[in-house]
């Protein structure tokens, strides 16, 4: 039975849910009754499941929910446990880290950034467990381990903003706070101290591969969706059995670029593109305060900016 004629067209299955290739693998692997849904299936594929969970997807969620736990019930506090006040409030909400005066300390009182370094471990936890789960998942699969090593990447700042260069200053004070708005107040006010980020090359770096990724990311996307009628949107097939999708898409990039990606360079790009963002950014904010005080005075000095 055809599965698709082309993205837009999907059939959507509903004999017995599909278990995946058969490697040896144990039950635990595969718990879960995998259910359909139509309205998933109109954006992707409508089995759910099955979920794999194991002791790292288990102890990863569960420490998530400790850290949202802790940052919530705070916020909570925060407002007196005024519950409506939460909720309209909850965007401006914050937990902050220790104040200057505790340094680093391991356990500064709690209402004084103690719940923000126990939130902040059991949030760093979840993720690496969650790191690990990707790795081990992809191997059990037989797969490449890319996608871990991209959101390993992803990691690399989340690390440096919050654990990384806090220590590095010699004070959790530096670190961001856990709070919608007043993470982006942190930023801003980061940029400030620092004489303006825009000056740094990293932030510059960073901004080229986010910007980047988006464009290749919709170069990409609308070269493909404009071959599905040629049956591009089956990739693979394509690169092994070569038909007219992939030599149109790539003599359309060569017609108004003079340069076409190959089927398999063009996820190259992107993976670079994407890992380069976090990867530049978390170099210039590690500089940041470290070795570059004032990106503005720096850039002045070597002649990155215009002399005074
Ligand atoms: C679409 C995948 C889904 C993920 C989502 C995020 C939470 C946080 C809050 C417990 C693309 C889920 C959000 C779990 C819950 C609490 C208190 C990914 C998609 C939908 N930011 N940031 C956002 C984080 C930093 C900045 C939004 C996280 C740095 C700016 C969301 C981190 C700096 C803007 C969010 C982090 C910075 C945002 C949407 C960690 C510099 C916005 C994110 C762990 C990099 C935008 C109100 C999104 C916004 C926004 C989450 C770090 C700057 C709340 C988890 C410190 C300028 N950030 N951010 O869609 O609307 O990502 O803010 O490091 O304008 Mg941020
Ligand atoms: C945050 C990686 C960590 C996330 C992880 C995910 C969960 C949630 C969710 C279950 C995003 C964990 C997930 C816990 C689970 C569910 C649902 C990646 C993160 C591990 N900037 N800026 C960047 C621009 C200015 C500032 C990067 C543009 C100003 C600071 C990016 C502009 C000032 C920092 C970027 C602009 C300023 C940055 C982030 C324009 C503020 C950083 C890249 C047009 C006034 C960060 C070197 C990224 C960085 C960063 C873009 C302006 C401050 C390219 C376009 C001048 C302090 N800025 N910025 O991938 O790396 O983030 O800087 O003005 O720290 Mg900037």
């Amino acid at each position: 039975m055809a599965r698709y004629q082309n993205i837009f067209t999907q059939v959507q299955v509903r004999a017995a849910p599909e278990m995946g290739v058969p490697i040896p693998l144990s039950d635990f692997d595969r718990s879960g009754n995998p259910g359909f849904s139509y309205w998933l299936g109109k954006i992707g594929n409508a089995q759910i499941g099955p979920i794999y969970l194991g002791w790292t997807g288990i102890t990863s969620l569960l420490f998530g929910f400790i850290a949202i736990e802790i940052i919530g019930l705070n916020m909570w506090a925060s407002v007196d446990w005024d519950p409506i006040k939460f909720i309209t409030l909850l965007p401006y909400l914050t937990l902050n880290p220790p104040g200057p005066e505790h340094g680093l300390k391991i356990f500064p009182p709690l209402n004084e950034g103690g719940w923000w370094l126990i939130a902040g471990f059991f949030l760093t936890a979840s993720i690496l467990l969650w790191w690990v789960r990707t790795y081990r998942r992809a191997i059990a699969l037989g797969l490449g381990t890319h996608t871990a090593w991209a959101f390993a990447s992803a990691i690399w700042l989340y690390l440096v903003l919050g654990f990384i260069r806090p220590v590095a200053m010699g004070s959790w004070s530096e670190a961001v706070p856990f709070g919608i708005f007043t993470h982006l107040d942190w930023t801003n006010a980061f940029s400030i101290t620092y004489g303006n980020l825009f000056y740094n090359p990293f932030h510059c770096f960073s901004i080229a591969f986010l910007y980047g990724s988006a464009l290749l990311f919709a170069m990409h996307g609308a070269t493909i969706l404009a071959v599905t009628r040629y049956g591009g949107d089956r990739e693979l097939e394509q690169i092994s059995d070569r038909g007219t999708a992939s030599e149109r898409a790539a003599l359309f990039w060569r017609w108004t670029m003079g340069f076409n990606a190959s089927m398999e360079s063009i996820h190259r790009w992107a993976w670079w593109f994407a890992v380069l963002t976090p990867l530049t950014g978390g170099i210039g904010i590690l500089l940041t305060g470290t070795v570059v005080d004032n990106w503005y005075d720096w850039a002045v000095i070597h002649h990155y900016a215009p002399p005074r």
